[in-house]
């Protein structure tokens, strides 16, 4: 899944997100409830009407973002706590970053405490935004950090799904996904993932991983949820990924992932080939005058060279636009080619053709 907190994926219109076969994207409560605001887009008829868009949208509950605001201080993590409530009928997050900030400042302290709270459960299931698929609302914990923090997010996780599933009035139509959580410790993500198991739930995500741990400890406790969540449902990775690490994961029984990188490199001037990444801003692509991937079919990669792009980046938005084109359309096609191969019963030679030419040199 693309991701597009707001409802767009930057620099790509609709259309061409149908062109390049996308088919769901990725929106964020929280961001949707800070702009437009989920009242609008309710009034507005949802966010498949807002978008003008029939696609399947899943909506992320924000829970997320709570650990993007705490990797800026990890002095914050006291005065999070603190914020963090789950007896109130409504979760309290300290979502505005600026007033974070001023929290440092302390003479400001007034001002973060009474503006905590933009994300509400209520916001959530109250307002129709109507995406496909919504995710659970979960208190994420780095898997860097260690100690009874990780257990309180995790039993905390359990507590809200069941408050997520009495609040979720339209089951039919929308589908809750819980997710698991306990950071890299087995035991408490058995536990969790036990507890998910148990409620029923039509899809399953794992959560906190892909913030700074290993790739091995991240590739464990893949390998532990995916064989303990059932077989017929879907398994979701969130925050992934690279291209290799969706080929593992799929390897390790996951089917979705969504990740910001495709769209977030190509911003930086990288394009995704099956070799790697090729790097524009490059003074050598200055007279390049092939196209970004040779094999590729893309829109970019039949009416553009290299050296054009190159002149482009950085110098004018299209620059980003066209290689974030590409670099979705090389993750549709790998994730498309994965998925055929693991359908026709080819996989293993799938992932031997992916690693053999990923590990080849390229700019
Ligand atoms: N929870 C939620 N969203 C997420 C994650 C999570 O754990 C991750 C994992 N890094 C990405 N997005 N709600
Ligand atoms: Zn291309």
């Amino acid at each position: 899944m693309p991701v597009g907190p707001q409802g767009t994926i930057k620099g790509l219109t609709k259309n061409q997100l149908e062109e390049i076969g996308c088919q769901i994207i990725l929106g964020n409560t929280y961001h949707l409830a800070l702009r437009p605001t989920s009242e609008l887009i309710d009034e507005l008829g949802g966010l498949h009407k807002f978008m003008n868009s029939p696609r399947a949208l899943l909506t992320d509950s924000g829970g997320f973002q709570m650990i993007l605001s705490l990797s800026l201080s990890p002095s914050l993590s006291l005065s999070l706590s603190e914020g963090l409530s789950d007896d109130s009928n409504y979760f309290r997050y300290p979502c505005c970053i600026w007033l974070i900030l001023l929290k440092r400042v302390s003479r400001f302290s007034h001002l973060w405490m009474g503006s905590q709270c933009s994300l509400r459960l209520k916001n959530q299931f109250k307002f129709k935004i109507g995406a496909d698929i919504i995710m659970a609302l979960d208190d994420v914990v780095r898997t860097t950090i260690t100690g009874p923090r990780i257990e309180e997010a995790m039993y905390r996780t359990l507590r809200w799904i069941d408050r997520c599933m009495a609040a979720h009035k339209r089951p039919h139509e929308q589908n809750l996904f819980g997710i698991v959580q306990g950071g890299l410790d087995p035991v408490l993500r058995d536990i969790c993932v036990k507890g998910l198991v148990e409620r029923n739930l039509p899809g399953y995500a794992i959560g906190g991983l892909a913030g700074g741990e290993d790739k091995d400890s991240f590739w464990r406790v893949v390998a532990q949820c995916t064989a303990a969540l059932p077989e017929d449902k879907p398994r979701y990775v969130m925050g992934v990924g690279y291209p290799l690490d969706i080929v593992v994961c799929s390897a390790l029984g996951a089917d979705m992932y969504d990740c910001v990188y495709p769209t977030r490199t190509a911003r930086f001037g990288t394009a995704l080939v099956p070799e790697g990444v090729l790097k524009l801003k490059h003074q050598a692509m200055a007279t390049d005058i092939r196209p970004i991937d040779p094999t590729c079919d893309c829109m970019v990669c039949k009416n553009y060279t290299r050296a054009y792009i190159h002149c482009l980046v950085t110098k004018d938005a299209m620059g980003s636009q066209l290689l974030s084109y590409h670099n979705l359309y090389y993750m549709m096609k790998l994730s498309r080619d994965l998925h055929s191969s693991i359908i026709e019963g080819w996989f293993l030679e799938f992932v031997c053709k992916f690693c053999r030419k990923c590990s080849q040199k390229v700019m």
